[in-house]
């Protein structure tokens, strides 16, 4: 039952996320960072460009978006991790018709295949890295940036210093969620 409630709980944000930002897929203007942001994995195969996290609040969820490109075969991100929350997934949306209605939904994905040259976007709408349960608020103030380490199939690890965007605010069911239980 646990497990239920959690998987309708960020089925409803994820709904929210693309809500906010239908269509970006293709790549919207403003979803992405400067290309200047970049980091390449010490073997030079793996290189993650434009990273950047949505403000969130204390004990809810959000999410990181990135450009990703393997220049080797058969890569993929297969695992990411941050200690400023109680779990990471890697998520990918989908969209689920009920009662007539399409709705956005997302699940939790093993891995995210990465074709050798190719970019792969992490972005609203589409696959995402979801932090469940921030240990603290991440605020759009400042300089602040979120501690994430992904972990690629072929044996890769990248640690990555990700800024908060302050253009972007927490998902509303995020916040709708926080009312209800004030
Ligand atoms: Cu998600």
């Amino acid at each position: 039952m646990r497990f239920l409630s959690f998987f309708i709980g960020v089925s409803t944000l994820c709904a929210s996320l693309y809500g906010v930002q239908a269509h970006s897929v293709s790549g919207k203007k403003g979803d992405e960072f400067p290309k200047s942001l970049k980091q390449e994995s010490a073997d030079n195969t793996v290189l993650v460009e434009r990273y950047w996290a949505r403000p969130g609040k204390k004990g809810q969820n959000t999410a990181v978006y990135m450009t990703l490109k393997s220049y080797v075969e058969a890569n993929a991100l297969v695992k990411a991790s941050s200690p400023l929350c109680r779990e990471v997934q890697v998520h990918s949306t989908f969209e689920e018709v009920i009662e007539g209605t399409p709705v956005q939904k997302m699940r939790e994905v093993e891995a995210i295949d990465l074709p050798k040259g190719h970019d792969v976007l992490l972005m609203p709408g589409g696959f995402h890295i979801m932090l469940i349960g921030l240990h603290k608020d991440l605020s759009s103030e400042g300089s602040e940036t979120v501690p994430v380490t992904l972990t690629f199939k072929m044996g890769q690890t990248l640690d990555l210093a990700v800024p908060v965007r302050k253009d972007k605010k927490p998902c509303s069911c995020c916040e709708e969620a926080a009312k209800k239980k004030a």
